[in-house]
């Protein structure tokens, strides 16, 4: 026991930035072997040590002691409701929350988690499709820490005054996770809740979606003329009109009567496909899938736990198979193989809150009844499993799409989830509209999703609801082009809003902002990868590049590509944003730069485009544009290097198959660059490899971006030395 003790404060200490020695409350705090600090509001109300719904791995307790930490953690009881309290020193800046509108940083908000179907949302929306109780803070000198309520009830996140959760229910544990920078907590985060797969290569490509594109022939038209028109895409998404009467696992046998034909058409002009699949059941004796749920009784039970709950939604009366039990994610999985069956790509799961269209509270009631894992918590009312609703049922579709196509790698797009969801799903931040409003929250709500486990998410380009202006729709696609999941979506009865759909100024500017996307591709890729490994985001908020800048922390219109990206989107029509860049680092600026016509793409000159950024020291690896990710080789590849006050720089570069599973194998291959200069000469290299992939033979070009605002170009061999003559 002693020995585990010094253990935990040898790594507590580890983690605590500057420890002072009192004791604040009497919570119970262990620490975990991967230094998660957890706290527990009495000896009673102790559970597992395991946020029930996020970990992958139970979390080992390595020891028990006085919280002498900075986060001390007060338990309480406000009505029926526990309540924890975390008291914010001055200066202190608060995130995550996971998806809600409004302005990046959430200090002095308040939401709720309870996953909601809220067409149109504002800010003011307390609740929205997926739910995170979880709060990243960034302390005045830019040490962090993050809390985490281990909870799927109901559960209030106050930032009116420090960090306070209320929930009902008996008290549920409370993590906190310490860090020296807010990247070191995002990155435990992924180590407490895991971390996304690789995606495969086409999903990072852009998507084309309305509600819907019916006929078959109206999906063939849209993927013609993107190839007609050189814009580049990689997947066309078929939303719920293709099904027949709404019947899940169907099709229109008029609209769609062969998906298999479609979607090999699709595939020969290099076109991946999304078809979309509600949890709700059409309640229709005959239709095979409510026959065979009847029979294996997987339906979600009324408070009477006999009686199936009946609600409606598109297809009239459904019943909800319940997913918080294993056999029942079984059956679901199942029913993906002969879906998948017709050359399917990926599927869409929507309305997963899940969504009802005649109850009051628009949900199911809190008194229905699952039959739940006891390894979830076992039997309990919809109150408590409400929240991992839609995780649980992306779980089960993950697992069935996988299970019919075990050599590819599964996308699954769903719009409810929970915290820790994100390894089965990639979201998307619902129903937003067409108007100024919302292309603004568009990039905050991606960088909260992000430091909140989810970096796989985008907002609808365009806006769901309303038509929106010409202008609207350029400024979107620009920096939405830019965003780790990139979809063009539009709601029913809208005008069309397909790139072109706007005249050929728009359809240019889509153009060259979809360019610019295909290029940063080898980069994306690299940052998926890194998004996979660690769980930090792909699209990451101003203030990573500087922690303790105050200034950074409120910028809510740019965003990191990862380290050395800067992307400044231009978000109100007709005015250049006075942006706050992160400030030179020993006199070097972020250096701007665009991507010319000399390769094969437009002149990105274009005010619609963001203004993009390079930090100094950095290589960015981008590629040739095309029409789709894996239409040719990386070949050149380029780099755009700012070199730092040293004259040093290095990126990464990391590519594989772009599909399968060989990658675990060490069928891939990571490249680090390096360059440095010395007099008048800057020489490129290969700094390190990873990986068993063997280097293609292939031409190498670097793009030296030059403080008096040239850029000097030369070419070279990829994996060969280069040396840069200066002028
Ligand atoms: O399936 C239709 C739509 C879909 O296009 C949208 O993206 C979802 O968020 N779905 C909601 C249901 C109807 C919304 C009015």
């Amino acid at each position: 026991m002693l020995s585990r003790l010094i253990l935990a404060s040898t790594l507590l200490y580890t983690f605590v930035f500057s420890p002072t020695t009192t004791r604040a409350n009497d919570a119970i705090v262990e620490i975990t072997s991967s230094g998660v600090l957890v706290h527990h509001a009495s000896e009673e109300s102790q559970q597992s040590a395991r946020p029930s719904f996020a970990l992958v791995e139970p979390l080992e307790i390595t020891g028990r002691f006085l919280d002498d930490s900075q986060v001390n953690v007060v338990f309480g009881q406000s009505g029926d409701r526990w309540t924890a309290s975390i008291e914010t020193s001055p200066g202190t800046s608060l995130y995550g929350t996971g998806e809600v509108a409004g302005q990046l940083e959430r200090t002095g908000r308040t939401v709720e988690t309870w996953n909601t179907d809220a067409y149109g949302y504002m800010d003011d929306d307390r609740s929205l499709y997926t739910s995170h109780p979880w709060v990243l803070a960034v302390r005045a000198d830019g040490t962090a820490y993050g809390v985490l309520a281990d909870t799927t009830d109901r559960c209030e996140i106050d930032l009116t005054d420090g960090i306070t959760f209320r929930a009902v229910g008996p008290p549920q544990p409370v993590y906190v996770l310490q860090g020296d920078s807010p990247q070191d907590v995002v990155r435990q985060l992924g180590t407490l809740t895991g971390t996304i797969t690789m995606p495969p290569k086409w999903a990072i490509g852009y998507h084309q979606c309305r509600y819907s594109y019916d006929p078959a022939t109206r999906v063939e038209e849209i993927a013609r003329e993107f190839r007609d028109r050189d814009i580049p895409a990689d997947v066309i998404w078929m939303d719920i009109d293709y099904m027949d009467g709404y019947r899940c696992f169907t099709f229109d046998p008029e609209d769609f009567p062969s998906p298999a034909d479609l979607n090999k058409k699709l595939l020969d002009q290099g076109f991946r496909n999304v078809w979309m699949i509600d949890p709700g059941i059409k309640l229709e004796q005959g239709y095979s899938i409510y026959d065979q749920g009847e029979a294996a009784d997987v339906w979600v039970k009324t408070a009477d736990k006999t009686t199936t709950f009946e609600g409606e939604v598109w297809p009239g009366m459904c019943v909800f198979p319940d997913y918080t039990n294993a056999a029942v994610r079984q059956w679901w999985a199942d029913l993906y193989e002969p879906f998948m069956a017709h050359g399917i790509s990926g599927v869409w799961n929507d309305m997963n809150e899940p969504a009802v269209f005649n109850t009051p509270t628009k949900t199911m009631p809190e008194s229905n009844w699952h039959r739940a894992d006891q390894t979830l918590g076992g039997p309990d009312t919809h109150a408590r499993y409400h929240n991992v609703y839609g995780m649980l049922m992306v779980q089960a579709t993950r697992e069935g799409v996988m299970k019919a196509n075990p050599d590819n790698r599964p996308f699954v797009l769903s719009r409810a989830n929970f915290m820790g969801g994100h390894r089965y799903a990639a979201t998307w931040t619902g129903d937003n509209s067409a108007d100024w409003y919302h292309l603004d929250v568009s990039i905050p709500m991606t960088l909260n999703l992000g430091l909140s486990g989810q970096p796989f998410t985008g907002p609808d380009i365009g806006g769901f609801a309303g038509n929106g202006e010409p202008e609207l729709f350029a400024r979107w696609i620009g920096f939405g082009a830019l965003l780790p999941f990139s979809r063009g979506h539009t709601a029913k009865g809208n005008i069309d809003k397909e790139p072109w759909a706007f005249g050929p100024e728009i359809e240019a500017t889509s153009r060259r902002a979809l360019e610019r996307r295909y290029r940063l591709i080898p980069h994306l890729y690299t940052l998926f990868r890194e998004a996979s490994l660690t769980g930090m985001p792909v699209a990451r908020p101003a203030f990573f590049a500087d922690p303790t800048d105050q200034a950074l922390r409120t910028e809510d219109d740019a965003f990191l590509l990862g380290e050395g990206l800067l992307v400044v989107a231009q978000i109100q029509p007709a005015r250049d944003r006075l942006v706050v860049l992160p400030k030179p680092i020993e006199g070097v600026e972020w250096r701007a730069f665009d991507f010319p016509s000399f390769d094969g793409g437009r002149d990105s000159k274009d005010p619609d485009q963001p203004a993009l950024y390079l930090k100094p020291g950095t290589i960015l690896p981008t590629g040739p544009v095309m029409e789709f990710v894996d239409e040719k080789p990386l070949d050149p590849v380029t780099l755009i290097i700012n070199l730092d006050a040293d004259g040093r720089a290095r990126g990464t570069l990391y590519e594989d198959a772009g599909e399968g599973w060989g990658y675990r194998e060490g069928d891939f291959l990571q490249t680090t660059y390096s360059a440095a200069r010395t007099g008048d000469i800057v020489r490129v290299w290969v700094a390190a490899t990873e990986g068993n992939r063997p280097r293609p033979d292939r031409a190498l070009r670097v793009r030296l971006l030059h403080p008096d605002g040239k850029e000097i170009v030369d070419t070279g061999i990829d994996g060969k030395r280069l040396h840069i003559q200066l002028p």
